[in-house]
């Protein structure tokens, strides 16, 4: 008796990757032939393209430097320097502190980052705020939680020399959530004489990047300029230099080309060849077949895709199966 004709199916199944999981690889990369400001040079980006340029490593670099024209002129990256971004060392945390604050005052001017070095907090004159140099040395003020008790240890250490020495015999360098903590650090400072005394404000200067990514490359300029330097006061954007490729930065509302990249969604192509006897030109199977392909794919290590199935689409039945498609044996 002739064996029943077995009919092939074949399954081409296109699984797309979440852009969060994407390398960055997979970016495609854009120079903007326009001046803007860094925030307009922003909205540019997200509005047509997908972000203002992250540089993960010296490959991104050039390959901007090959995207763009070689003047003497500079774009901005998607770096950018917030001044406001500080948290406590005891709760390594994001804190927002602004202008203006209830008891947190900043001292006139301030915060100011000189020469782009400042980005650890003293207390000026024992009640206003001053970014300084965390590597200066001060004395600075432990906060013991055992005994809800501030201490001033008068000689003088870095920033992070004086946080090593508060965790270790206290609890940490103090926080000042509250008026009540203001008031009862004024007090154990009263009659002190100390200029500037450290407390637990710091921050992690030029991070994240502008799509909220971090990269730990950088290419500051060295010559003749050491950059980042915050020449005139307010250089809280960085801009790559269209000549050498180093990077300086400049003040945001400058106006400069950009680079933007849009995320590529990544596709895997997986085709199947399926053999059966039963009937693939009827729809029912198909779905069948189509259903337990999804499934088994869903349940598999591509959890972290977003899977999406097209089978349907480019689902094709084999004529006849060819000795290459299904043969048996
Ligand atoms: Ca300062
Ligand atoms: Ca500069």
């Amino acid at each position: 008796m002739p064996r029943m004709e077995e009919t092939c199916l074949l399954l081409i199944l296109l699984l797309s990757g979440g852009l969060s999981t994407l390398p960055p690889h997979s970016r495609e990369y854009h120079f903007v032939n326009q001046k803007m400001t860094w925030t307009e040079a922003q909205s540019y980006c997200r509005e047509h393209f997908t972000d203002l340029v992250t540089i993960y490593n010296s490959n991104i670099n050039q390959l901007l430097l090959s995207i763009s024209p070689r003047i003497d002129d500079s774009a901005w990256t998607g770096l950018h320097d917030d001044r406001y971004s500080w948290k406590w060392s005891m709760e390594e945390k994001a804190f927002y502190v602004g202008s203006t604050h209830e008891f947190l005052i900043w001292a006139n001017g301030q915060p100011d980052c000189v020469n782009a070095k400042e980005y650890c907090v003293a207390l000026q004159g024992q009640t206003e705020m001053n970014d300084r140099p965390c590597g200066d040395s001060y004395p600075f003020l432990c906060y013991n939680a055992k005994n809800t008790s501030y201490i001033l240890v008068k000689e003088s250490r870095s920033w992070s020399a004086a946080q090593s020495y508060c965790r270790t015999y206290h609890t940490d360098l103090t926080s000042i959530r509250s008026k009540e903590e203001k008031s009862n650090i004024t007090l154990t400072l009263n009659g002190s004489g100390v200029q500037y005394v450290w407390i637990g404000l710091y921050r992690d200067p030029w991070a994240p990047w502008s799509d909220n990514t971090t990269s730990t490359f950088t290419n500051w300029m060295s010559y003749p300029y050491k950059e980042p330097n915050n020449y005139y006061g307010s250089e809280d954007c960085a801009a790559l230099h269209l000549m050498s490729g180093v990077w300086a930065d400049g003040s945001c509302t400058g106006r400069d080309f950009f680079f933007c990249f849009t995320a590529v969604t990544k596709q895997t192509v997986v085709k199947m060849k399926l053999q059966s006897e039963a009937d693939m030109h009827s729809t029912e199977i198909q779905q069948q077949v189509s259903q337990q392909v999804s499934s088994s794919v869903t349940n598999t290590n591509l959890t972290q895709v977003q899977t999406m199935l097209h089978v349907f689409h480019h689902l094709h039945i084999l004529s006849s199966c060819q000795a290459s498609c299904c043969q048996k044996d």
